[in-house]
C-alpha cells in the first residue's frame, strides 16, 4: 500500500539535493530540507516516546517560528492530529478547545502555561510543553530541549486517505465553535492542485508573511511550498517594509486583502520592486476590485484571488493564464464539483444567486465530535453547503456575492457575531446586543456592537466599560472597535432584529 501519510508525499517531492535551503529566516539563519526532516523526525520520535498514539491530538498556541513547523510535520509523520490556536486566543476560549478536543499533549508560550494548565478539567491531563523565540532569535522552551534527546530519523506512520491530519476550529453561526477534522487526503490532493493550477516549481520562492494556525498560512502556503521542493522567506508577521525588500529576491506572495491594502500605501511597491515575482495571490476575504486595479496599475502584477475555508482548503482559483477577473473567484480545481443551489440544494440557472455547494477529496471529514452538526451541512448526495452566497457564470467562473452565514471577516480573520453576542449578554446592566461588521478601510469588515442597556441600568456603563469587558474572554480581534449603546434595537414587524438597519446606520464607523 502507498504511504498516503502527507509528510510522505511532501516528502517524495523534497529536493534530491536536501541540503537545499527551505526557510530563510528573518535573523539570516536558514533551515535545510535535511534540517526540516531531521527535526520533524525528532518531534514524531518524542510524541511517540510520551505515548501519543494514532489519531491523539497535539495542540499549539505559539508565535511563528521554524519549531512551530517542525511540530505540524512531527504530528504528521507520527499520526498525530495537529491543532493550531490563534496566538490570540484567551484562556477562556483555549478552556473550551481544550475540552472539546482533550489532547494529549500542548505546546505553549511559556508565559501561558499555568493559566492553560489552570483550565484542563478533563483526565488524563494532557502533558505541556513549552516554545517561544528568544533574543537571539533562537527557539526554545522545555519542546526544543526535549526534541535534541531524539534520534534524527523516523519511520513515517503508514496512513490511508482519510486518516486524520489536523483538527482546525472554527466559530459557527451558534457561537460554539466547531473542530474541522482534516484528512492527509485532504491536505495532500490540495497541495497537489494548487502546485499544478500555480505552475510551481522548485526554484519558486514564496514570501511566507502569515500566520501558521490558520488554513492559509499552514496548508495553502506551506504545504504547497513543501510539495514543490520550493522556498520560502519564513517571516515572523506581516511587516510591509520587509516584504518589500524581499521581492526583490522572491517570486510568489500570498496573503489577506489586507496585505495589500497595507502595501499599496507604500511608495516602494513599483513594477521595478516587483520584477522578479511571478504570482500575487489573495483570499481569506473578499477583494475590493479597486484594489485588484490600483495593484495592477502600480506593479503591472494581476493579483490571483482565490476562495476556500477551513473545511474544505481551496475551493476555486482565479486562472494562472488566462482572465483573472477581479470580483470573481474564478473555476473550481480539479476534482472539485461546485453547485449555486437553493435552500433545498436544487442547482439553480446561471447568474441566479444561490448557495454555494461543493464536492470533492478537499472536503473533510466532518466536525471533531458532532455528527449531527456535520450531517447538517451535507446534504444526501453528499455536497457541503458552503454558507457563502454565489452565482456561476455559463463557463462555470464563480462570483461570491454574500454571505448566507452571519459572519465577519476582519483582516482575514472570521468573527462570528454570536459569539461577541453571547459575551456581551453576560456583562452586569445589558438587556441585549447585536454585533455587526462595518466597512473597513484597513481589515475590510470591522467590528461594531449595538448594546441595550436593561431599564433601570441606562447611563451605568460606558463604551469603554462594554470594551473591557470583551477584552477579558475574547482573543482581542474578536473585540468590538466601536460600541454603540441606544435605548432599543431595530425590529421587523416579526420581531427579528434587523441588523442590515444598524450596518447602513453605522457605516462610516470606521471610514
Ligand atoms: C490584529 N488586530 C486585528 C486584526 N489583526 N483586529 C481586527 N482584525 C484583525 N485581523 C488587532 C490586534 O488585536 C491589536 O489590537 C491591533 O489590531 C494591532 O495588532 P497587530 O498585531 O499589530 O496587527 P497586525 O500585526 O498589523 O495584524 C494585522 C494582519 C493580521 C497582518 C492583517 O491580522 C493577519 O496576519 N491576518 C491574516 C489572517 C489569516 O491568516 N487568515 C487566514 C484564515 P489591540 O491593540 O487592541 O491589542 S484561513 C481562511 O480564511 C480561509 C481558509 C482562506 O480562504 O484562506
Ligand atoms: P474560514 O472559516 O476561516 O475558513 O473562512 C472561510 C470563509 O472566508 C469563506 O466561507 C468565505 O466566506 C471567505 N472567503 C475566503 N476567500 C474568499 C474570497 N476570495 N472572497 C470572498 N470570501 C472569501
Amino acid at each position: 500500500m502507498t504511504n498516503q501519510n502527507l509528510y510522505a508525499v511532501l516528502e517524495k517531492n523534497f529536493p534530491k539535493d536536501r541540503s537545499k535551503v527551505c526557510l530563510y529566516l528573518p535573523d539570516g539563519s536558514t533551515c535545510s530540507y535535511e534540517e526540516l526532516d531531521q527535526k520533524a523526525a525528532q518531534v514524531a520520535n518524542l510524541l511517540k516516546n510520551k505515548g501519543v498514539k494514532k489519531g491523539d491530538r497535539v495542540a499549539m498556541q505559539t508565535g511563528k517560528c521554524p519549531t512551530s513547523v517542525f511540530l505540524y510535520l512531527g504530528c504528521l509523520r507520527a499520526g498525530a492530529a495537529f491543532l493550531p490556536l490563534n496566538t490570540a486566543y484567551t484562556d477562556k476560549e483555549l478552556a473550551y478547545f481544550f475540552d472539546n478536543a482533550q489532547p494529549a499533549v500542548i505546546v505553549c508560550v511559556p508565559d501561558r502555561a499555568d493559566g492553560i494548565a489552570s483550565v484542563i478539567e478533563f483526565e488524563p491531563k494532557p502533558e505541556i510543553l513549552t516554545l517561544t523565540v528568544n533574543e537571539d532569535s533562537h527557539d526554545v522552551g522545555s519542546l526544543p530541549e526535549a526534541m535534541l534527546a531524539q534520534p534524527t530519523s523516523f519511520e513515517t506512520e503508514v496512513l490511508t486517505n482519510d486518516d486524520l491530519a489536523c483538527i482546525l476550529y472554527t466559530s459557527g453561526t451558534t457561537g460554539r465553535s466547531k473542530g474541522a477534522m482534516i484528512s492527509h487526503a485532504n491536505l495532500s490532493t490540495n497541495a497537489q492542485a494548487l502546485h499544478d493550477i500555480w505552475h510551481w516549481s522548485n526554484d519558486d520562492h514564496l514570501i511566507h508573511a502569515l500566520p501558521v494556525f490558520h488554513v492559509h498560512g499552514l496548508f495553502v502556503a506551506l504545504n504547497t511550498m513543501l510539495i514543490a521542493g520550493a522556498s520560502c522567506h519564513f517571516l515572523n508577521k506581516f511587516d510591509p517594509n520587509e516584504v518589500l525588500d524581499l521581492m526583490a529576491r522572491s517570486t510568489v506572495m500570498m496573503g489577506v486583502p489586507t496585505f495589500y491594502t497595507r502595501l499599496m500605501a507604500e511608495d516602494r511597491l513599483t513594477a521595478e520592486q516587483t520584477a522578479s515575482m511571478r504570482l500575487f495571490i489573495s483570499g481569506s476575504a473578499p477583494m475590493l476590485e479597486e484594489t485588484h486595479a490600483q495593484f495592477t496599475k502600480k506593479t503591472g502584477h494581476r493579483i490571483l484571488e482565490r476562495y476556500g475555508m477551513t473545511e474544505a482548503g481551496m475551493i476555486t482559483s482565479n486562472p494562472y493564464e488566462g482572465d483573472r477577473i477581479p470580483g470573481t473567484v474564478g473555476f473550481a480545481l480539479p476534482d472539485v464539483s461546485v453547485r449555486v443551489a437553493d435552500t433545498q440544494g436544487n442547482e439553480l440557472p446561471h447568474c441566479e444567486v444561490g448557495i454555494l455547494e461543493i464536492t470533492g477529496p478537499n472536503v473533510f471529514l466532518g466536525y471533531w465530535e458532532m455528527p449531527e452538526k456535520t450531517a447538517e451541512e451535507f446534504r444526501p448526495d453528499g455536497y457541503f453547503i458552503t454558507g457563502d452566497m454565489a452565482t456561476s457564470d455559463d463557463k462555470g467562473r464563480i462570483s461570491i456575492v454574500g454571505r448566507g452565514k452571519d459572519l465577519i471577516i476582519s483582516g482575514g480573520y472570521n468573527v462570528y457575531p454570536k459569539e461577541i453576542e453571547l459575551c456581551l449578554d453576560d456583562m452586569e446592566g445589558v438587556l441585549e446586543t447585536a454585533v455587526i461588521g462595518l466597512p473597513h478601510p484597513d481589515f475590510g469588515e470591522g467590528v461594531a456592537a449595538v448594546v441595550v442597556p436593561l431599564p433601570n441600568s441606562k447611563g451605568s456603563f460606558t463604551e469603554a466599560d462594554v470594551m473591557a469587558h470583551a477584552k477579558k474572554d475574547l482573543a482581542s480581534f474578536k473585540v468590538p472597535k466601536r460600541i454603540y449603546i441606544i435605548d432599543q434595537l431595530p425590529r421587523n414587524t416579526m420581531g427579528k432584529v434587523q441588523k442590515n438597519i444598524m450596518r447602513d446606520q453605522y457605516k462610516e464607523a470606521f471610514s
